[in-house]
């Protein structure tokens, strides 16, 4: 059962990327940002709980996420693997990543990693903002992302890197250029033991 992760700061592609690579892949691209943005729209007791989170550009409580991504990987659809985008994102939750895929008999196959400058990204997310109306595109929340992915998300690239699990992209120019990376940069991830 492959299992692929897709990491990079808010605005490096990680959406647009998951789903060309799921796709390529035959796995469904599961975005733990996506669920919330559901529950949130749905009003239910998590999107009440998460949603003052994710309009301050905070991060939601490691509790309610790994419960709520731990719903969802008891899904069928999971069965045959997938690609978590945007989880994990703290060092609590590699370890609970862990347990969930030792619980069945599964490991990560490869994380993709999308590198990009902070001036693109911003520019990337503050002109979705004027188009998608999402609540944490405004720039001061956009600056809180990317300060939240630089102190908590970033340091956990480095436990991914010496398991020999990670493929570092340029994510710099067109959609299509950087999925042709990624496609080239996964054969060179060593499969695992
Ligand atoms: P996410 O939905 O994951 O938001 P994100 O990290 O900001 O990534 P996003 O999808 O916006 O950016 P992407 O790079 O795809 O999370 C939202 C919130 O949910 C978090 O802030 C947090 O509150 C909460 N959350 C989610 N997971 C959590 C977890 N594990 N623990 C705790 N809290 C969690 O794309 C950005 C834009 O760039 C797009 O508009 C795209 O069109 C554009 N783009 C992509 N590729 C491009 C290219 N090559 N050139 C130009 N533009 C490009």
């Amino acid at each position: 059962m492959p299992v692929f992760l897709i990491m990079g700061a808010p605005g490096a592609g990680k959406g647009t990327q998951a789903a060309i690579l799921a796709s390529d892949l035959g796995i469904p691209a599961i975005s733990t940002g996506d669920i919330f943005r559901s529950h949130v729209g749905g009003q239910t007791p998590i999107g009440l709980e998460a949603q003052r989170f994710l309009d301050a550009g905070e991060y939601v409580p490691d509790e309610l996420t790994n419960r709520m991504l731990g719903e969802r990987l008891g899904q069928r659809d999971t069965r045959a693997g997938f690609l978590l985008d945007g989880y994990p994102r703290t060092v609590g939750q590699v370890d609970v990543l862990d347990e969930l895929l030792a619980a069945r008999a599964t490991s990560i196959r490869a994380v993709v990693v999308l590198t990009v400058d902070t001036e693109e990204v911003v520019r990337r997310l503050l002109e979705r903002g004027q188009t998608d109306l999402r609540s944490d595109d405004g720039a001061d929340v956009v600056r809180r992302r990317q300060q939240l992915y630089i102190e908590q998300t970033a340091p956990i690239i480095e436990t991914y890197q010496t398991r020999n699990l990670t493929a570092v992209i340029d994510a710099a120019g067109s959609v299509d250029e950087v999925s042709q990376r990624i496609r080239v940069g996964l054969e060179r991830v060593p499969a695992q033991q």
